[in-house]
Parts: structure tokens; sequence; C-alpha cells
């Protein structure tokens, strides 16, 4: 990591404003490096991200893409007479050239406002949760109206999950790290239902389904809340891009409605909390119903089940390959990842017939 002094050199580069002196580590992402900046008052006045380059590797569009969506939100709100609107969008600072990053010669850094008097949670009430889902339903919405080829794919295919299958397959054959005798059992498990989980490509090829611009990172952990559980914004806008719409429901099943952790060392814990996934629904549904159609209303619990599903395969190809994709706390990190959401899917297996059930009113 850069010292101080370079990271306010760094800073420099933007157009901020205030004595800044101190930039430290934030958020527990897995992906970028994220550092929340103050100044000589103590206030946090920017939140510092560099970008990870191995894995967003056209930094011009991943920002091009984040300029669009910001800008295309920041005039609905406006339309809509919000007010208090840098605490609604996120509000990117153009570097000292008007660019919209930083390239320091080997890192890739952008700043943007710190909302103040904002939260976020790991875990959510079933209140908390009917305001996400109106939330991440709201931003669908608003750019639904974003003409095709407005954003680029910032990860190529990173919701297909043929594609991810794919890399799971070469994972499996490559056998990089030695490690594919550990998780046998595992990988028949993701054989066993990889048809099934590919619904959404065939559908898609049979010109059924159609993309939409999607969230596609709707964790829990990705929306700002105010001090009165109301939502301010949805953030961590990277993989903003067009998809399909199970990815905004089911990200937020796989992470909000989960009775322990995503990586939960113990599975006794691990399992589908119903309340939060009716709550979180009810309120997607409230914002959402207007734009999608009867086959992906009908989708919607498959969701839960499809990034579940994606996610085991997902952190298992990493371990295979020997975690060189997510930030590891631990030597096998990833595989208590994989067996606490593959514990998740069969949750959601068992509570099929229930979540359908409850899709009904809107059917
Ligand atoms: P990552 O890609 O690492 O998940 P995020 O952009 O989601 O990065 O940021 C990580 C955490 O930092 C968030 O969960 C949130 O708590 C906090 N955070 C990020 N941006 C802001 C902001 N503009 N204002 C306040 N807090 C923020
Ligand atoms: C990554 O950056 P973060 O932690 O919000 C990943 C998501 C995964 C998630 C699993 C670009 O998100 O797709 O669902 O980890 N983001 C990328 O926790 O791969
Ligand atoms: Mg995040």
């Amino acid at each position: 990591m850069k010292t101080k002094e370079q990271l306010l050199h760094i800073l420099s580069q933007f157009r901020t404003e205030g004595n800044l002196v101190s930039a430290e580590p934030f958020g527990n992402g897995h992906i970028n490096d994220t550092l929340k900046v103050t100044d000589d008052k103590g206030e946090i006045r920017y939140v510092l991200q560099r970008i990870n380059h191995a894995i967003f590797t056209n930094v011009e569009m991943l920002q091009n893409n984040i300029h669009t969506v910001t800008s295309h939100i920041r005039k609905k709100l406006e339309a809509r007479g919000e007010v208090d609107i840098d605490r609604k969008v996120l509000t990117f600072l153009p570097t000292k050239d008007g660019k919209l990053y930083y390239f320091d010669g080997d890192s890739y850094w952008r700043v943007c406002l710190f909302i103040p008097r904002s939260k976020s949670y790991e875990e959510v009430t079933p209140e908390l949760s009917y305001e996400a889902g109106k939330a991440f339903g709201d931003f669908q919405s608003m750019l639904s109206d974003l003409p095709e080829g407005a954003l680029g794919e910032t990860i190529p295919n990173f919701h297909n999950m043929e594609f991810r299958l794919q890399q799971f397959h070469d994972a499996v054959q490559a056998n990089p790290a030695g490690r594919l005798n550990e998780v046998k059992g595992l990988v028949d498990e993701i054989e066993k239902r990889a048809e099934a989980m590919c619904i959404q490509e065939r559908l898609y090829r049979e010109g059924k389904l159609k993309k939409r611009t999607n969230h596609c990172d709707t964790k829990v952990n990705n929306i700002m809340f105010d001090e009165d559980g109301k939502v301010l914004c949805v953030i961590d806008l990277d993989t903003v891009m067009p998809g399909f719409v199970l990815s905004d429901i089911g990200d937020f099943i796989r992470t909000g409605a989960n009775t322990g952790a995503e990586d939960d060392p113990d599975l006794n814990k691990v399992g589908v909390n119903m309340p939060i996934f009716e709550s979180y629904t009810r309120g997607y549904m409230e914002t959402a119903k207007s734009f999608l159609s009867p086959l992906e209303i009908s989708m919607l619990p498959y969701g839960g089940r499809l990034l579940t599903y994606m996610q085991t395969v997902r952190f298992l190809t990493d371990y295979i390959n020997g975690d060189t994709y997510y930030k590891i706390h631990s030597p096998k990190h990833n595989l208590q990842r994989t067996e606490a959401q593959f514990k998740l899917l069969q949750s959601l297996e068992e509570h099929a017939g229930e979540m359908d059930g409850f899709m009904k009113q809107w059917l």
C-alpha cells in the first residue's frame, strides 16, 4: 500500500476542496481498495478508490459508464424535485486536467464525495430490506431508458452463467493448484445443477428474455441508508451494465436474505431468511413491476438460487485456481465461502415452492 504522502499526492491531482490530511482503509469489498479521506477539521470529505485494474481492464470504459449512470440518475432526481441530491447519487470529482480517473504509473484512482450521515449494513432487518428493494428497483427503472449501447460491459459476460461454468470447467481441467481432490463432492453438486442454471441464456437466444441495465452487485452493503433507515443511494457502480434482470434481485437475496454470513464457518447458521426475501421482493415489485414481464416476475425466486449458485461456482473456481481473483483472509477462505454459499443454495432450493407461492400475488 502507498504511504500517506503518496496518497495525499494522488488526491492533489483531483479537484478537491479543503485541507486534506489523511486517507485510511474503509469498507470490506473483495475487489477494489477503498479509503476514506479526512480534512484538518477531522471531517471525512471524500472516498478514494484504487481501481482493481487486473479485473477492470478497461478503466476508460469503466469510468465513462459510471459517469453516464450518475449523470442520468442526477437528471432524473432533479426532474422529480428531489433535494439533497449529493447524498442521493454518487458524485465523482474530475482530475485537475478534466479526466475521470488518475493513473500514477501503476494504479488507477478515482475520488467521490463521502456521503455524510450515511451508513451501510452487512445485515438487514425486514424494514431496511423493503427500502433496499424499492431502491434497487428504482435504480433499474431510472436507467431503463438509457439507449442501447450507452454502457459497455466492464467485465464481459460478468453474470453469464454459461461463461462462468466454462471458466469453472477450465479450472477443473487444469487443476493448477492441485486442489481438485479436496473439492470433488462440490464439483459434482455443481455439475448436477448446471443445465437448470443456464435458463436465462437459453431464453435470451429464443428471444423470450431481453437484456436490461442492471447494477450486478446488489449486495446489501452497496446501499447507503440515512439515520432514519431510508435509502440515500446505491453505490459501487463498477458493474452497472447490460445483462439479465434476475441479477438485481438474486444478489440481494444471496447477501441480505441469509441468516449467516457469506463465508460463515458455521454452516448451521446459514439459510434463507424468508422475511427478508419477502420484504425485499415487496419493495422491489413496487418500483420494478412496471417494466418487468410476467416471465421475469415468475422467475424472481429462481434469481436467488441462480446468483447463489453462480457465486458458489465463482468462489470454487477461484479456490481451484489457487486464489487469483478474490482477496482472501485465510488460506482456505475461498473454500469456506464456497461451502457457505452452497449451504445457502440448498436452503433456497428447499424453500423454492414457498417463494414461488409468494410471487402469485403479482401474477
Ligand atoms: P467495494 O468495491 O470495495 O465493495 P464500495 O464502493 O462498495 O467498494 O465501498 C465500500 C464501503 O465503503 C461501502 O460498503 C460503504 O460503507 C463505504 N462507502 C463507499 N462509498 C461511500 C461514499 N461515497 N460515502 C460513504 N460511504 C461510502
Ligand atoms: C465482489 O467488490 P465486491 O466485494 O462488492 C464481486 C461480486 C461478487 C462479490 C462476492 C467485480 O464484489 O461479483 O458477488 O465480490 N465483484 C466483482 O462477495 O467480481
Ligand atoms: Mg461494495
